[in-house]
Order: C-alpha cells, then sequence, then structure tokens
C-alpha cells in the first residue's frame, strides 16, 4: 500500500438534486468503475430542487452542493453528479481536494478518444447550459452539436418511460448528422445507459459520472490538490445574512 496514502481513496459523489433514486443510479454507475482501492460514498443532496434543469435550479442547488461537502470534509476528492456542473469553482474554493464535475470530465474524455463528439442532454434548456458549458471548458474546438431528447430529468427515473429508445434516436442522429466520434451523455440520469447505448451505436459513450470518478482518482493518485493560489483560494471570512448565515466562511 502507499505509504503516502495508508486509507482507501475516499470520493463522495454528490447528487446536487434531492432525488434519492437518481443517486442510486449515480452511484452504481461509480462503483461500476472505480479501483477496489477506491471506496465511493454517494450522496443526495438535503435541499433544493428535485431535478436540475435550468439557472434557478441550478444557483439553489448549490447550498446543498456545499453542505454536502462541508459535512464530509475528509473525502479525498468531490463528484458533482450533475451535467450543469452546478457550483463547481464555489466548491473548489471550498476544499483543497479535487472538485469534478461530470460535464468537464465527460468532455475531457471525449476529446482524447475522438476529434469531435455530440452531447445528448434532456431539454432545450439544458441543451443551451450546456452550450455555455462547451464554450466555457474551450471545447468548442471538439463539441459537434448539442442535441437534446425533449426528455424531463425525472422521467429518466420511471422504468414506463420509452426515453431509452428516444435517447437512443437522437444518438443516432448525432451519428448520421454530426459526424462525431463519441457521444456524451448529458445528465447523470442517463449513467445507467452507456452499456446499452454503445453496443448499438459501436461508437464510444461517455457518462461523466464514470469519467470524473477515474479522473478523481488519476489527480489524488499523482497528489494533486486544488491551488489555492488566486480565484481558488478559500472564501473570505465575513458576514452572511439571512438563511446563509450557517454558510459564513470563517
Ligand atoms: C441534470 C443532471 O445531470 N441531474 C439533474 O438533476 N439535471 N442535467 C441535465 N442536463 O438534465
Amino acid at each position: 500500500m502507499d505509504a503516502g496514502r495508508p486509507h482507501k481513496t475516499r470520493i463522495r459523489v454528490i447528487n446536487p438534486n434531492t432525488t434519492e433514486a437518481m443517486t442510486e443510479t449515480i452511484a452504481d454507475a461509480a462503483r461500476r468503475v472505480a479501483s477496489p482501492m477506491t471506496e465511493i460514498s454517494a450522496a443526495t443532496s438535503k435541499s433544493g430542487a428535485a431535478s436540475i434543469e435550468g439557472h434557478y435550479d441550478e444557483a439553489i442547488s448549490v447550498i446543498g452542493l456545499i453542505e454536502a461537502i462541508r459535512d464530509h470534509p475528509d473525502a479525498d476528492a468531490y463528484v458533482i453528479a450533475c451535467f450543469g456542473d452546478p457550483g463547481l469553482l464555489a466548491a473548489r474554493e471550498f476544499t483543497t481536494a479535487p472538485v469534478l464535475g461530470i460535464a468537464e470530465a465527460a468532455m475531457h474524455a471525449a476529446s482524447f478518444i475522438a476529434t469531435g463528439f455530440s452531447i445528448v442532454t434532456t431539454l432545450e434548456r439544458t441543451q443551451i447550459i450546456a452550450e455555455h458549458l462547451v464554450r466555457n471548458y474551450g471545447m468548442t474546438q471538439h463539441c459537434r452539436r448539442v442535441r437534446a431528447v425533449g426528455i424531463p430529468v425525472l422521467e429518466l427515473e420511471d422504468p414506463t418511460s420509452t426515453a431509452r429508445s428516444r435517447i437512443l434516436a437522437e444518438c443516432e442522429k448525432a451519428v448520421a448528422e454530426d459526424s462525431s466520434g463519441a457521444i456524451v451523455l448529458g445528465c447523470a440520469g442517463m449513467a445507467d445507459l452507456t452499456r446499452y447505448l454503445e453496443d448499438q451505436l459501436q461508437i464510444p459513450v461517455i457518462d461523466g459520472v464514470a469519467a470524473a470518478v477515474k479522473f478523481a482518482e488519476a489527480l489524488v493518485g499523482l497528489g494533486l490538490r486544488t491551488s489555492k493560489r488566486g480565484d481558488l483560494a478559500f472564501p473570505l471570512p465575513k458576514t452572511y445574512r439571512g438563511i446563509t448565515a450557517a454558510y459564513a466562511p470563517r
């Protein structure tokens, strides 16, 4: 065992929405790829929206996300398991452990194995948010198109839904029309579809939960921590008022 790391690598995978069933899908995807020397702890946010499908849902979700990090400060790395990567930079300010967002992780993974990828996400509004992320992450050279299937996030948890075949149909369009070599799944609730879609499409399909867990293992293995120089330094101590008082940096 590595003398510098006498314990298993502890990765805390946080579902920033409040739907437990989705956390189970996420935890299964994380554990499927985690090394035997990694311990995955999966958390459901204690506050916020049942699903995150817009800027407002995202903004409100950040308090629950920070709480899930604050209450488990001894994780070696954190994964934000929502494709909007809500609160990613805030979380990186809050801790020295590496924090991975599934959208950023999935896009980087895709860029390693294909010169162009398509993102297939849930609703038109999350498509637009994913387009912002593509630009923010410097991925415009790699992302050929972001597509929406028109399925609300929570429908992915409904076993009677036809979501699976509609997502496959959109991925088939991406392969035919975008000249993409890989598909990035644009929602954590799609994490259980990777193998099915790969079998059907015969191209790589990337779930960001799995990608983020493997990148987190790599960063921890390299002994890398979030930089505290510049804008990711700890938040400055000051008074916060109202319902945010308990989150005031000390
Ligand atoms: C998501 C996701 O991954 N979880 C959630 O609640 N909303 N993202 C999305 N693009 O639909």
